[in-house]
């Protein structure tokens, strides 16, 4: 299609009335991703601005976008990642060329290897020079790059293409296994002029986005045939369940079949962690001792020991049951007596209408095994999280947040760090879907503001952000963003004045400090009291709860230093033994 020539860069925001009145009937590339983006219904927009992406920022905030600025791409991009895992629409990451391009890269990728749908959206240099490498500003084969680390990867060249390349986007991102997408844009392509009228007839309203995938009927057969031979089952529920919004066809499964459930961390919540069928705290028993077990919308990688050794007890003890929309998942570490393709909400409903009411019931000794493991750990662990010392330890700071949390069970939970997540998904019960929000797959640090930011932005909830103290670093510069949109954002940091421990000593006895060792007794709530926020000390259970409580009911932007007993942790949490150490020469 034949362009316009272009005279020179339109800035409409600068205009004055006479220009706009003979430009009228034109439109350019600004206009049209952002005509291609509402729409779809896209009207947020998580970036940094710069060259050449500026003016687009702008312009989407006059055409009444939601733009929100971030002080580093990699949080906008989590942002822009959780955006999608929340609304099942993709979340968009605007960076600019090269340097903004990488840094939004890593989220990115990690919204890719969790599943989440982002469309990273990023300006690019003069094609020619960078293929040529002439040295351009920012030069950087950006496509390229992105390609290995996402789902697709896209280039618009042509404006009167933009409606196509964002469809296409959209697609990608969403259907099937959801996922990041990359968007290149050029430069050039954004002053591209062309006629109004065939740039409006160039979008694309995408229809139908992402697809029920129904699973075929002698699947659903030959999964309700393994599940009637279970004496021992489990359902285990994944952030593929919490993303698939089919929570009312989930709860009737469980509650139905009255099969124990174990939810992985971002599943928390889909059905309450107080639910008598929930098997949260009996996790060791139920994974091993059960003989069928239903994945739904959860991957058997690293995070369930890959479905075999020690803790799934005896080899061949087990069938599984998959319900998953990437065929290829299936077989991926062990066999599966019975794949159910498909997205989970038509899965699940296949099941329940096959299954016509006669569900085969567990065991009576199974569901007392479960029980009374559950309820001897639950006993076990009550006087920790009640204990009220100072300095606090991991237990009972976190049982003073499960409280506040199970009085707002709406709140936003976003978790990362080592010992502060792997107790506080144990401890902090979650009642409602997708309000927990974590590391994901990849056990990532730095996801912390961009997933608070981006939570609070589309679900106008409370969010609690709660933080190891390292863990907070990677993003803690968006304290400043969360003032200035005025989030009702708690950030509690774990202060434990390190990685793991506090406590730690160099091996050389020289003057640097151990690596995992921090400043001592940093006083990281005057960082939010810098740009505005309430900041707050405590050195106790019953002061953090208070603060917390108070934060979350005002909704002022609020960070809690919280003081833990540097020496209270464990090395890497719960996942130690992936840890090599050596044995060599160790002093
Ligand atoms: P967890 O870490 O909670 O175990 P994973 O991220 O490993 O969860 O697994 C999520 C799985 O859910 C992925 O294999 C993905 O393909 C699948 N999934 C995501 N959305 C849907 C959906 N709508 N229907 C079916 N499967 C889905
Ligand atoms: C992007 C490695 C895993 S956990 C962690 C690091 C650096 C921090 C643990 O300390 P924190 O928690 O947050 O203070 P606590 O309560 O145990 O003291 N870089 C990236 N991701 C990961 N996972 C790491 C490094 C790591
Ligand atoms: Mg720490």
């Amino acid at each position: 299609m034949a362009e316009a020539p272009v005279k020179e860069k339109r800035e409409p925001a600068g205009m004055d009335a006479d220009a706009a009145q003979t430009e009228r009937e034109l439109t350019d590339g600004f206009h049209l991703v952002i005509d291609a983006l509402k729409l779809n219904g896209i009207n947020t927009i998580y970036g940094v601005p710069g060259i050449p992406i500026t003016d687009l920022g702008r312009m989407a905030q006059a055409a009444g976008m939601r733009v929100i600025s971030f002080r580093h791409e990699q949080n906008a991009g989590n942002a822009a990642a959780i955006a999608g895992f929340l609304t099942k629409s993709p979340g968009i990451c605007l960076t600019v060329s090269a340097p903004g391009f990488l840094n939004g890269l890593t989220a990115l990728a990690n919204a890719t290897s969790n599943c989440f749908p982002m469309i990273l959206i990023s300006g690019s240099s003069e094609r020619e020079i960078v293929d040529l490498q002439q040295g351009d500003y920012e030069e950087m084969d950006q496509l390229a790059m992105a390609k290995p680390l996402c789902k697709a990867a896209f280039r618009v060249l042509h404006a009167t293409d933009i409606g196509i390349g964002v469809a296409r986007a959209i697609r990608a991102a969403v259907s099937g296994r959801p996922g990041g997408v990359y968007l290149d844009l050029p430069a050039k392509l954004f002053a591209q002029v062309i006629d109004a009228e065939a740039g409006t007839r160039s979008l694309v309203k995408v229809i139908d986005p992402a697809p029920a995938q129904l699973p075929a009927p002698a699947a659903v057969k030959r999964a309700l045939d393994v599940l009637k031979t279970a004496k021992r089952p489990l359902i285990i529920l994944g952030k593929g369940a919490a993303y698939a919004q089919a929570d009312e066809a989930i709860r009737a499964l469980v509650e139905k079949s009255g099969i124990p459930f174990l939810p992985m961390s971002m599943a928390k919540g889909l059905l309450p962690d107080t639910h008598p069928q929930c098997a949260g705290a009996a996790r060791s028993t139920v994974l091993k001792d059960s003989d069928v077990v239903m994945l739904i919308g959860a991957r058997l990688n690293w995070l369930l020991s890959h479905g075999k050794g020690k803790t799934w007890g005896e080899p061949g003890s087990k069938k599984f049951i998959q319900i998953d929309i990437e065929p290829r998942e299936m077989d991926s570490n062990v066999e599966i007596a019975a794949p159910l393709v498909g997205d989970i909400g038509s899965c699940v409903s296949a099941l329940l209408a096959g299954i016509e009411g006669k569900w085969p019931a567990p065991s009576a000794d199974w569901i007392d095994v479960v029980k009374m493991r559950k309820e001897a750990n639950i006993a076990k662990m009550a006087p920790r999280l009640m204990k009220n010392s100072a300095p606090m330890d991991f237990h009972n700071a976190l049982g003073a947040l499960r409280t506040v949390i199970k009085e707002r069970p709406d709140t936003i939970l976003v978790n990362e760090g080592a010992n502060t997540l792997d107790l506080a998904r144990g401890i902090i019960d979650m009642y409602q879907p997708r309000k927990r929000l974590d590391v994901g797959t990849w056990g990532i640090m730095g996801i912390g503001m961009g997933f608070a930011v981006g939570a609070a932005v589309e679900t106008g909830k409370r969010v609690l952000a709660v933080e190891g103290d390292s863990a907070f670093g990677f993003s803690g510069m968006e304290v400043e963003t969360i003032c200035r949109y005025g989030l009702p954002v708690c950030v509690v940091v774990f202060n434990n004045n390190g990685i793991y421990r506090g406590t730690d000593v160099n091996p050389a006895g020289a003057a640097d400090v151990a690596t995992t060792v921090f400043v001592k007794d940093a006083r990281y709530e005057k960082l939010m009291e810098a740009f505005g926020g309430v900041g707050v000390r405590v050195t106790t259970p019953d002061e953090l709860g208070r603060a917390v409580a108070e934060a979350l009911n005002s909704g002022k932007p609020t960070l809690v230093n919280a003081v833990i007993d540097p020496a209270a942790g464990s090395e890497s949490g719960n996942i130690g033994k992936l840890n090599p150490q050596s044995v060599v020469g160790k002093k």
